[in-house]
């Protein structure tokens, strides 16, 4: 054999040697029922725009962008459309009337996550956190020290983050005496601040009083605890925790390769105290993925869902032999079993790009585009 002839069959086994290992990650004995048409994108929400930005990317040409770039069109697509006022700049304003921005990206191959949590002043927060996991040893940054990280590595800032709707929203609220807002066993109640703690005995003597009321009376006394946000913070907080001003995307992409990539981006929830950092930079909470096993992406309220990792919960199920929608079910009743009134959502995809999702508390709807599909069907689950 001459030389080409030699370099020709190491060409072809090379070939074969990189069929057989995309086999073994992603099988090759046919398409499941949803699976097996790769590249495939999957975000919460009918954020179309996000899936078609991120598709265009690991789409492209015979061997397609990386899930990582992919994830970062998607979720950029998101941020600069201020999907729903609740991705990217100019909304959910804290109390102060600032708009923070939470993001978090992972490489499901190395495991390498970036994340930045309350960013100011920067409206990239997907392009931070992919910053944070490319150039640095770090996996998360928070507050103007990611600001600064983010401006020294190119992004442009400083921006104020407001925008119109977000200060006239601020507005109303402290108008309406800054209710509900996310305090309890607080004092004053009802009203702006500034706040002192009141002591939980006496939180417990007010609730040991209710209890006899509700004993004597029926139901009569709940209307005026449901009104006292200090006894009843739980109540007070699901007032406004709601699709509209408590959303995120969170993204998985499935690439040519078989590598997978996980994304997350939000604004975080209205009126939040100044400081608050939601699920969205959490790792394992808002999204996580691994080549080996599949990805997962959620939304909702994250200061009960950061509680249970669900999305960690997912990955590792699926890792010990469940299915996405087992997964997905069995990481949202865990919440749901402490907190019967919380409002998330998740959504499962294994390896061989098998996706399914589960919500509890509203109705929830996810997207999907894969090699099978003409454009972004959206997918709509009940709880
Ligand atoms: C948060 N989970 O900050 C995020 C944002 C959100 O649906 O609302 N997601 O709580």
């Amino acid at each position: 054999m001459d030389s080409m002839g030699r370099s020709l069959t190491r060409l072809l086994l090379g070939l074969l040697l990189l069929w057989f290992n995309w086999c073994l990650a992603v099988g090759c004995g046919g398409a499941e029922e949803g699976g097996g048409a790769f590249p495939v994108v999957v975000s919460t929400w009918p954020f179309r725009e996000a899936v078609r930005a991120a598709w265009e990317v690991v789409s492209a040409g015979d061997v397609g962008g990386s899930a990582e770039d992919a994830i970062v069109a998607g979720c950029s697509a998101c941020e600069a459309l201020r999907c729903d006022g609740t991705v990217g700049p100019g909304g959910s304003p804290d109390e102060n009337g600032e708009t923070t921005l939470d993001a978090l990206i992972m490489n499901g191959a190395s495991m390498e996550i970036g994340a930045v949590a309350a960013m100011r002043y920067v409206k990239d927060g997907i392009k931070a956190a992919k910053l944070v996991m490319e150039h640095s040893k770090h996996t998360l940054l928070v507050g103007e020290k990611a600001t600064a990280f983010a401006i020294s590595m190119g992004l442009p800032g400083p921006t104020n983050l407001s925008s119109p709707e977000s200060i006239e929203k601020w507005a109303n609220w402290r108008q309406n005496n800054c209710q509900p807002n996310f305090w309890k066993n607080v004092a004053p109640a009802g009203n702006c601040g500034p706040y002192h703690p009141i002591s939980l005995a006496s939180v417990e003597a007010e609730d040991s009083g209710k209890h006899v009321v509700e004993g004597s009376q029926g139901h009569v006394c709940h209307g005026w605890f449901q009104s006292d946000n200090l006894l009843d913070p739980i109540n007070s907080h699901l007032k406004f925790v709601n699709r509209h001003n408590h959303d995120t995307i969170s993204m998985a992409v499935i690439d040519k390769m078989g590598h997978i990539a996980v994304g997350t981006s939000t604004n975080g929830a209205t009126f939040k105290i100044p400081g608050r950092v939601g699920d969205g930079p959490i790792p394992g909470s808002s999204s996580y993925g691994d080549d080996e096993v599949g990805a997962c992406g959620a939304t909702g309220d994250g200061d009960i869902m950061m509680r249970f990792l669900p999305c960690y919960q997912v990955v590792e199920s699926m890792r010990r032999g469940m299915e996405p929608q087992d997964a997905a079910k069995d990481a949202i009743l865990r919440i749901a079993r402490k907190y019967p009134d919380f409002i998330g959502a998740v959504f499962a995809i294994n390896r061989k790009g098998v996706h399914a999702a589960a919500c509890h508390g509203w109705t929830f709807q996810y997207s999907v585009r894969n090699s099978n599909m003409q454009d972004v069907e959206v997918i709509t689950v009940y709880p």
